[in-house]
């Protein structure tokens, strides 16, 4: 069997990511096919519990580089558990953040790690997603958003707005340098508007 499509989501805090996932996986899943909805951090069992020591707590609480260690260890776990045999499988992968977030959350905002976090990608996790949505979003209304929530996840929400700011740059920055496989889409409007384009980009690259 062809391996299936791996689709990840990408943005900042608050963009409506996680919904436009779950959005797409819907109208997937109406339409016959099969779909793994999944998540980072997290998205298997071991992963799930690398998550929880990733976003409660004190925001100093991991320097720069245990948290990208912290956040690859999950990474391998969930490609290993979850999404290569899901692929393997001929089902499509979904993924709510995946190694995109670790290049600007750890790599273009705490210390300068992006060519260590090049490295790491490469020999611990050496896959990139079929396609990728990054949903861009002006901070201010993002961080309202997931702060409103109140999830108790909220250890990188805690870095302030002037972070949530270079978080944007990072990922708009990303998705000019890896155009192949990016769509920026503009988070900015109701639900539905968001999900409908989603859908026709997702159309035209089928
Ligand atoms: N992180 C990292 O640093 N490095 C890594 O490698 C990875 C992650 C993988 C947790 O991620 C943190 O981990 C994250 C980056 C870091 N920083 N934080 N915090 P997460 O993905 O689990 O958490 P999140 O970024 O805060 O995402 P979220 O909680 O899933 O939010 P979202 O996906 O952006 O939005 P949402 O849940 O779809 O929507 C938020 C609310 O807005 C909700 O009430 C919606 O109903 C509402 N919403 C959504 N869309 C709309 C529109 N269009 N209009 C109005 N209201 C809307």
């Amino acid at each position: 069997m062809a391996d299936g499509t791996f689709i990840t989501f990408e943005g900042i805090d608050g963009s409506g990511k996680s919904t436009q996932a779950r959005l797409l996986a819907e109208h997937l899943r109406s339409a016959g096919a099969e779909v793994v909805l999944t998540r980072e951090p997290g998205g298997s069992e071991g992963a799930e519990e690398i998550r929880h020591l990733l976003l409660t707590g004190d925001p100093a609480r991991w320097s720069a580089e245990t948290e990208l260690l912290l956040f690859t260890a999950a990474r391998r776990d969930h490609l290993e558990k979850t999404i290569r045999p899901a692929l393997a499988a001929g089902k499509t992968v979904i993924s709510d953040r995946f190694a995109d977030s670790t290049r600007v959350y750890q790599g273009a905002t705490r210390g300068d790690l992006r060519g260590t976090v090049d490295q790491l990608h490469a020999l611990m996790i050496g896959r990139e997603p079929d396609l990728t949505f990054i949903i861009d979003m002006d901070p201010k209304i993002a961080l309202q958003r997931g702060l409103a929530r109140g999830s108790g996840e909220d250890r990188f929400e805690d870095f302030g707005l002037g972070f949530q700011e270079t978080l944007r740059h990072g990922f708009l920055a990303l998705a000019r340098s890896a155009s192949e496989r990016c769509i920026v889409i503009d988070g900015n409007r109701p639900l539905e508007a968001v999900a409908a384009e989603v859908r026709v980009q997702f159309e035209a690259r089928r």
